[in-house]
């Protein structure tokens, strides 16, 4: 599991190069962002439960036939399945977003994660859509926190949207 500045060290490291412009110009990008990474990750964090039972409730609202006999989040085990998984999107989100770097995500979340619902029948779109219903969420709680320029708190969201459905956000 990386962070920003362990994967620049890597990259460098493996062609035994100092430090050039360019890692400087990222680094400097990395510390400069790095109060405001944690001030929306600890916006989200106080707020994680909310966020997960109000975007649920909107997934639901759209896509009202999961909850239906013969959807997939229908009985109360998968029900809490479904909440729970979204739960763990936000959290590893988090992570990311103070890590600066989506490895962490790779590596324990979206390994193997296509599969499992493949074979589970989980639908991946309307996963999807849950995602991405967090994250103007915890973009809007970075906002009010005081964070100006929340583009950073897209990154993790839509990389695991991306790597979920293999398509372009
Ligand atoms: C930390 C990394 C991590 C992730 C991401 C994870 C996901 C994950 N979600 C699962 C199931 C599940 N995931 C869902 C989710 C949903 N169903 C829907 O209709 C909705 C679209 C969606 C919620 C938004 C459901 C319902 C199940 C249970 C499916 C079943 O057992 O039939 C399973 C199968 C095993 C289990 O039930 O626990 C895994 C491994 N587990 C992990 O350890």
């Amino acid at each position: 599991m990386r962070d920003a500045v362990t994967t620049l060290i890597k990259t460098y490291d493996i062609t035994g190069r100092y430090l050039d412009r360019d890692a400087i110009d990222d680094l400097k990008a990395y510390f400069s962002s790095g109060m405001a990474r944690v001030q929306a990750a600890s916006a989200i964090n106080a707020n994680a439960a909310d966020v997960v039972k109000q975007a649920s409730a909107a997934l639901f609202e759209e896509v009202p036939e999961l909850l239906r006999p013969g959807g997939n989040a229908y009985t109360t085990r998968r029900y809490a399945a479904c909440l729970r998984d979204m739960d763990y999107y936000l959290r590893y989100a988090t992570y990311a977003i103070v890590a600066g770097a989506t490895d962490v995500l790779d590596e324990r979340v979206l390994q193997g994660l296509r599969e499992t619902y493949n074979s589970l029948g989980v639908p991946i779109a309307p996963t999807v859509r849950g995602i991405q219903l967090m994250k103007d969420a915890a973009k809007a709680l970075a906002a009010d926190a005081g964070v100006a320029d929340t583009s950073f708190v897209d990154v993790p969201f839509d990389h695991m949207t991306r790597e979920l459905s293999e398509i372009d956000v």
